[in-house]
């Protein structure tokens, strides 16, 4: 059997623009059973594909993705790229992204990488390497992985936070039959000790226990995976987040060991993917929308999304000045840009904008945004 020496594969890896880099056995994540735990629970929100059974089986085996599998590689890219003055971050009348977005789609870049770093084992190696790439998209427990890898320790905020560099890194991974002369000893399971900030911190009280999030009541899920109405009571806590959020990361006191990334590519070009006015994400339509954010990892949820997540921060904005933007999207094509429309008009017009959301309840051809009429006038 082939033993590949670690030292050189961690050396490539780095060399390929990785900032760190740890070997782990390919055995089931340790926190199996709390990810179990997690789904039946129902805490995967309408993220299906958490709970999927062939998916499920994947990470209890990861012979299921890649058979005979004995090692997993695992790297980390660091991403925060600009410290941006938080009274622009916070201004009501912008929207916000979270920081991972703020440049380039990170699948796109890390997948290649990684994609290079098996080729060049394949070579190097002089044997038939089977393996799998994955970031992000796997059905594996990274996190975990990750942290068995010596990458970091698990927060109660549940990110993978690294004791000399915060938590603002992607992780992604080969998963490969090869092995390795020496593999990397797990990082401690949290250095937490009494700290409990990023649970106070949270605008929606997503975390019911530390080390356990939530989705349905997360503002990352909720701006980015929820296809849907988002629910009404927690539209005033989003604040002005539009995609993604970073309050539990930002007050964590490991944060100060993060440095700035050097890939140029997570730099943003420019403030609309940071914090654009939210006059601007209203007036979007599909061709500006890929135009500003078809490079990054907005471009996923597409325009209405984003113009829904903007109008809920227009009505947490409520300045008069966004009505113009908020009535043209009263008869938008998309259903759900109408009823959030509605909802945001009504938080900045209050009782003076019935007769305008009373006409339309007797015209919107759908009966989710009549529902939402409805219940704004009180009539439900
Ligand atoms: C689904 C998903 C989400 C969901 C659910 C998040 C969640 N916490 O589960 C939503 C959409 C909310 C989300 C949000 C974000 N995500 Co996300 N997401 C994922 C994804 C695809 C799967 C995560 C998963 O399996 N969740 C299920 C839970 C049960 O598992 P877990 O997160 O590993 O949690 C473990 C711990 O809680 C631990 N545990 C449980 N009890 C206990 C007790 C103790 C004492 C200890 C020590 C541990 C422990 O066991 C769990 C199982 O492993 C991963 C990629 C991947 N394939 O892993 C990215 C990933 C986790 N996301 C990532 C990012 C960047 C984010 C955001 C920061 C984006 C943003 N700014 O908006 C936020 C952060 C929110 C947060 N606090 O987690 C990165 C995290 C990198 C890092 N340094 O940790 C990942 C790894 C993607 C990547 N490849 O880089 N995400
Ligand atoms: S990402 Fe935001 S909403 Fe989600 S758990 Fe963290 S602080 Fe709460
Ligand atoms: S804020 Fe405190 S409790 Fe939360 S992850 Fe950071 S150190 Fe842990």
């Amino acid at each position: 059997m082939t033993v590949f020496p670690a030292e050189r594969l961690q050396a490539r890896a780095v060399e390929l623009g990785f900032n760190r880099v740890g070997i782990t056995r390919a055995t089931p994540a340790p926190t199996l059973d709390a990810y179990l735990r997690w789904i039946d629970a129902g805490y995967h929100a309408e993220m299906g594909y958490m709970a999927r059974p062939d998916r499920i089986a994947r990470r209890r085996d990861l012979n299921v993705i890649v058979p005979r599998a004995q090692s997993m590689i695992i790297v980390a890219l660091d991403y925060h790229a600009l410290n941006i003055p938080d009274d622009l971050l916070r201004d009501p009348a912008r929207g916000r992204f979270a920081a991972y977005a703020w440049g380039v789609d990170y699948h796109a870049l890390m997948t290649p990488r990684l994609e290079a770093l098996a080729a060049w084992l394949h070579d190097e190696s002089r044997v038939d390497v089977a393996h799998r790439v994955y970031v992000d998209t796997g059905a594996v427990l990274e996190r975990s992985h990750a942290q068995q890898a010596g990458l970091g320790f698990i927060g109660k905020n549940t990110l993978l936070i690294h004791p000399q560099r915060g938590s603002y890194f992607f992780l992604g991974e080969i998963i490969t039959d090869l092995t390795f002369d020496t593999y990397d000893s797990p990082a401690r399971d949290s250095m937490c000790g009494r700290c409990t900030r990023c649970l106070s911190a949270c605008p929606t009280d997503a975390f019911p226990r530390p080390y356990v999030l939530d989705a349905r009541r997360c503002i990352s899920y909720l701006t980015i995976e929820h296809k849907g109405r988002i629910d009404p009571a927690l539209r005033p806590l989003m604040g002005n987040w539009i995609y993604g959020c970073d309050v539990c990361q930002d007050v964590c006191p490991w944060q100060r060991f993060s440095v700035p990334t050097r890939e140029p590519d997570f730099y943003p070009r420019t403030l609309d993917t940071v914090a654009p006015p939210l006059l601007d994400v209203l007036a979007l339509d599909d061709a500006t929308f890929k135009a500003r954010y078809g490079h990054s990892a907005i471009a996923r949820i597409k325009r209405a999304r984003l113009v829904r997540n903007a109008c809920i921060a227009a009505g947490n904005w409520g300045d008069e000045s966004a009505i113009p933007a908020l009535t043209r999207l009263l008869t938008d094509d998309d259903a759900q840009v109408r009823g959030h429309a509605a909802w945001a008009v009504y938080n900045i017009m209050g009782t003076d904008a019935r007769a305008r959301l009373r006409h339309l309840r007797d015209r919107d051809p759908d009966d989710g945004v009549r529902d939402e009429l409805r219940a704004l006038l009180g009539e439900s």
